[in-house]
Parts: structure tokens; C-alpha cells; sequence
């Protein structure tokens, strides 16, 4: 009793210096995405470790044992109250806070309780973020009224390994800051040109031969099952990305006679172009390929890639010229890339996964299955091309214009911020296709060095455009303030979770 009786009062003295301090320095609240509605009363409660606990609520769908939510409570208890869990390791100590779960589209905070009800687990996730990252500061929580939703489903997030490779730890930071900014896709540009990266199993060569090191620089099977699991738990999907026909380099060096072979003049010159779409082979190793992403990646989304093929080396190719002669393409190289991006498609569908592919795909060909998701990434006529690829009725991603590995002085977040993903012509039913958009970090000029601080926060904009309410965020100038606070929570919250004593 005495024990515990002056450790609350340590704490009750404490939260009266807090509540000077919180009054002072807290002016706006840091709660980043914007929720779709929220009101705040200037009355507050404060939370100790010793009163605060959760429980899910007696009718609710969700109950203890539900690893998801389990997991989160523990996650943030220990972030609120870093000593704590060292300290006594228990999570509830006794009922004063509680935070109810009800799985039935609110959260609300009042006379020392808390209470979230979400339709799922995974927006119960989202609200318990909102709570405890956003709306408590310096242990105090004012009286809040939230009720939120995200504006568009798919809230992605693209990182390149393959330009330079990203240890694990640097992947699982980055999904932990995805959470927290309300990102909800990992979109894993895992191999490129550079280098191969990935492990596989059926084919161990591709990054015994194509990583940047056969031992040292490569995501393992339990690499990647971590990767998913982490973000499995922060409710964000994993989407991996196998980038062909172009885009593979490295894939040639475990994989001899994948890569069309250049020629100059009447002879192989030696250098390798795209993958070779004239020969069986190509078609059998992409299926056992796609079959394995199939088995590793549960994500119902795969990214086919599709991008930027160079039609020089087909060209040359007089093997090439051949097969375009007898499939009747004349000289039009597209027609060659669809027939290739065809074939996997329809192997991916057969698989019951759904394409991702760049907008390249959809320019070149018209006869992409309907269900084909089509990402914009080309900057010039954005506009243009979301109206024509809604249109033809796809569902769309927008990235464009939220190129972050392209930086300038000063604050550049603004221009991700003003972007408007359904400002484009068309009909309302255009407009519902677009289904969200995608921040991408390209690698060729990012490492582990300076990968968080190129991402975080100008991420953030973009996370806010694909949540909140358009109509209450488009004046960046009252976001700033925001953002700020939300700059540091992501730092408090590192120094506590960025040690995955790997
Ligand atoms: N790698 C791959 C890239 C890019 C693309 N695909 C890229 C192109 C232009 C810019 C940034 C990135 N580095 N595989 C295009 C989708 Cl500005």
C-alpha cells in the first residue's frame, strides 16, 4: 500500500508539472491523417501506467486472443509508458483507463474511459493508433470525439531493394512509421537491374549470382516472412513487385538464356537485353517463379511491373525479328511486350492473385484483364491518364506525383500535399476507380543512411491526402502545425521501437 500509494503520488505530482508544461506547448493537436471528424474539449484526463489497462468490451466480436489487437496494446503500453514495461512487464494493472474494443464506427474518450468501435480488427487497429499516439501527449488525453474512415483503400508505400539493399531493420522501421501515418501497402520493388535480392527457392541462383552479396545482401525466406508478419500486425499488406520483361539485369545472371542476347551486326554482341518473350522456357520459369511468389506473398495483389522496356536489343535480335514476323507484329515492338505481359497476366490470374502493373501496360495494349490494377508513374498528363484508364473501367493507383525520392531544398511536402488523385475529367463512377495512390522511394540514390529522413515526414503529406477529407485538408499552411507535432512523435516514438536487435 505504501509502496504503491507514493508511487501514484510521484505520478499525480508529475502529471500536475505535465499539465503546465501540456498546457503551454500544446496549442494544436498533432493528430496526423486528419480524422474525418473529430472534436476535442479542452478537459483532460491523465494516464498513469499503475491506472491504465485494456479490455475488450463484453459484447464485442474481437476478444482477448485476438493477436492483432493483443499485440498492438502491448506494443503501444510500452511506448506510453517506456519504463514501465521494463520495469513490472504487466500490461493491466488495474480498470481506472479502459480502452474498449466493441467490433460493431466511433472512438470517444470520456470520464476516465475510453471507448472504440470499429466494424474490424483493423480499423479498431487504426483507432487505437489515433488514441494513443496522436491524441495522448506528455500522459494527458483530452476528452475526444472521433469518427473516421480512410478516403481511399489503398494507401501505398514503394521501396526499392534492389538500387541499393535495405537491411531488415530499415524495412521494419519503415512499416512501424507506415502505421503510424495510417499507410496501409508495402509495395516491395524487391529485384531490379542491380541486383536480386530476394532468395527464392525454386531458383537459388538468381541471388547466389544477381545479389550484391550471395550471403550478406539478401532477404532469406524467414527475412521475408518477418517483413510480412511485421506488417501483418500494423495492418498493412505486403505487395511484392517482380518487375519483367525489362528491369532485369540481375535476373540473367542466375537464369542463363532468360535475357534476350544483343547482337551487333550478325553476331551476339556479348550484352543482354529484356527477357527473352520468344521462347518457352521464359514462360516456364515465370510460371514457377509467380508460382512461388504465390506460396511465399498471401497478398491477393501481385505488381507484374511493366515498365520501361527498351526495344533496341529486340531489336537486333535476329531470333526476335523472326517471331515478330510469324506473329504478325511487323515492326511494332509493343505488340510484343503485351504479348509478353499478356502471358503473365493471365499465369497470375490463374493463380488467383491480382496484377498490379505501370501505366506502360495499359499505353501499349488494350486487352488487359478488367480486374488489372494500372499505377500511374509518369509526371506529364497524369490527368489525362487517369481519365482514359478509368474510362476503359480499371481500377487505378496514383504515384506520379508523390516521387519522394526526389528532393529540394525547403518544404516540398507541400507539393505531395496539393495533389488532387480525383481531379481528372470524368463521371462519378470514373472517380470511384481511382482506389488510391503510392508514395514511391526509389533507391538508386538512397541507402539505409538517409532512407527515414528522405521519408519521414514528407511521407506523411501523401498519407493525409489518401485519408482525410479533401475539403478539410487543402490548406497546407493550417497542416504545418500539425505536421510538425506529428514530426515528433515519430521520433519519440523511434527511440522506444527502432531496436530490432537484429
Ligand atoms: N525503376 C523501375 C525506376 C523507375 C521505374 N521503374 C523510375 C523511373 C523514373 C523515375 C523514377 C523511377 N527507377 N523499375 C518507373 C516505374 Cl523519375
Amino acid at each position: 500500500m505504501s509502496r504503491s500509494g507514493s508511487h501514484s503520488h510521484r505520478v499525480r505530482r508529475w502529471c500536475l508539472i505535465a499539465a503546465v508544461v501540456a498546457v503551454w506547448v500544446q496549442q494544436v493537436e498533432g493528430v496526423w491523417p486528419l480524422p474525418q471528424q473529430l472534436h476535442q474539449s479542452a478537459d483532460r484526463d491523465c494516464l498513469s501506467p499503475q491506472r491504465f489497462s485494456f479490455t475488450y468490451g463484453r459484447d464485442s466480436a474481437a476478444q482477448t486472443g485476438c493477436s492483432v489487437l493483443d499485440a498492438a496494446f502491448k506494443r503501444y503500453f510500452s511506448i506510453i509508458f517506456p519504463d514501465f514495461t521494463t520495469l513490472s512487464g504487466l500490461l493491466i494493472l488495474s480498470n481506472d483507463v479502459v480502452l474498449m474494443f466493441v467490433v460493431a464506427d466511433m472512438l470517444s474518450v470520456s470520464e476516465g474511459q475510453a471507448v472504440l468501435r470499429s466494424v474490424s480488427v483493423w480499423g479498431a487497429l487504426r483507432g487505437v493508433t489515433s488514441c494513443l499516439l496522436s491524441l495522448l501527449f506528455f500522459y494527458f488525453i483530452n476528452k475526444t470525439e472521433i469518427v473516421d474512415f480512410p478516403r481511399f483503400a489503398f494507401r501505398g508505400l514503394l521501396l526499392d531493394t534492389s538500387r541499393h539493399y535495405l537491411p531488415l531493420y530499415a524495412i521494419l522501421k519503415t512499416l512501424d512509421a507506415m502505421a503510424y501515418s495510417k499507410l496501409n501497402v508495402f509495395h516491395w520493388h524487391i529485384v531490379d537491374d542491380p541486383s536480386f535480392p530476394y532468395q527464392s527457392r525454386t531458383f537459388p541462383d538468381l541471388s547466389n549470382k544477381g545479389a550484391f552479396h550471395p550471403f550478406t545482401h539478401i532477404y532469406t525466406q524467414s527475412d521475408v516472412i518477418r517483413v510480412i508478419e511485421h506488417a501483418r500486425m500494423r495492418g498493412i499488406r505486403v505487395v511484392p513487385e517482380f518487375d519483367s520483361p525489362g528491369h532485369t539485369q540481375s535476373w540473367g545472371k542466375g537464369q542463363p538464356g532468360l535475357l534476350t542476347p544483343c547482337y551487333k551486326g550478325s553476331v551476339p554482341s556479348g550484352s543482354f537485353g529484356p527477357v527473352d518473350p520468344t521462347v518457352d522456357t521464359t514462360y516456364k520459369f515465370m510460371e514457377s517463379l509467380l508460382k512461388e511468389v504465390k506460396f511465399v506473398f498471401p497478398d491477393s495483389y501481385v505488381h507484374l511491373g511493366g515498365d520501361e522496356v527498351s526495344f533496341a536489343c529486340w531489336q537486333s535480335n535476329p531470333n526476335v525479328r523472326k517471331f515478330m514476323e510469324k506473329m504478325g507484329f511487323g515492326k511494332d515492338f509493343t505488340k510484343l511486350e503485351s504479348f509478353y505481359m499478356e502471358s503473365i497476366m493471365n499465369m497470375t490470374a490463374a493463380l488467383n492473385k491480382t496484377s498490379i502493373v505501370w501505366q506502360d501496360v495499359f499505353d501499349y495494349h488494350e486487352r488487359i484483364p478488367q480486374d488489372t490494377v494500372l499505377e500511374i508513374w509518369k509526371g506529364a498528363k497524369y490527368q489525362t491518364e487517369l481519365s482514359r484508364m478509368t474510362q476503359a473501367g480499371h481500377r487505378v493507383l496514383l504515384s506520379a506525383p508523390w516521387y519522394i525520392n526526389h528532393i529540394s531544398y525547403g518544404q516540398d511536402w507541400r507539393n505531395s500535399y496539393a495533389v488532387q488523385p480525383q481531379n481528372f475529367s470524368g463521371t462519378d463512377e470514373q472517380k470511384k476507380l481511382v482506389i488510391g495512390g503510392e508514395v514511391a522511394m526509389w533507391g538508386e540514390y538512397v541507402d539505409a543512411t538517409n532512407l527515414s529522413p528522405r521519408l519521414w515526414p514528407r511521407a506523411c503529406a501523401a498519407a493525409e491526402r489518401l485519408w482525410s477529407n479533401e475539403e478539410k485538408t487543402l490548406n497546407a499552411d493550417l497542416a504545418f502545425p500539425r505536421l510538425k507535432e506529428f514530426r515528433c512523435e515519430l521520433l519519440r516514438y523511434w527511440k522506444y521501437v527502432c531496436n530490432y536487435s537484429l
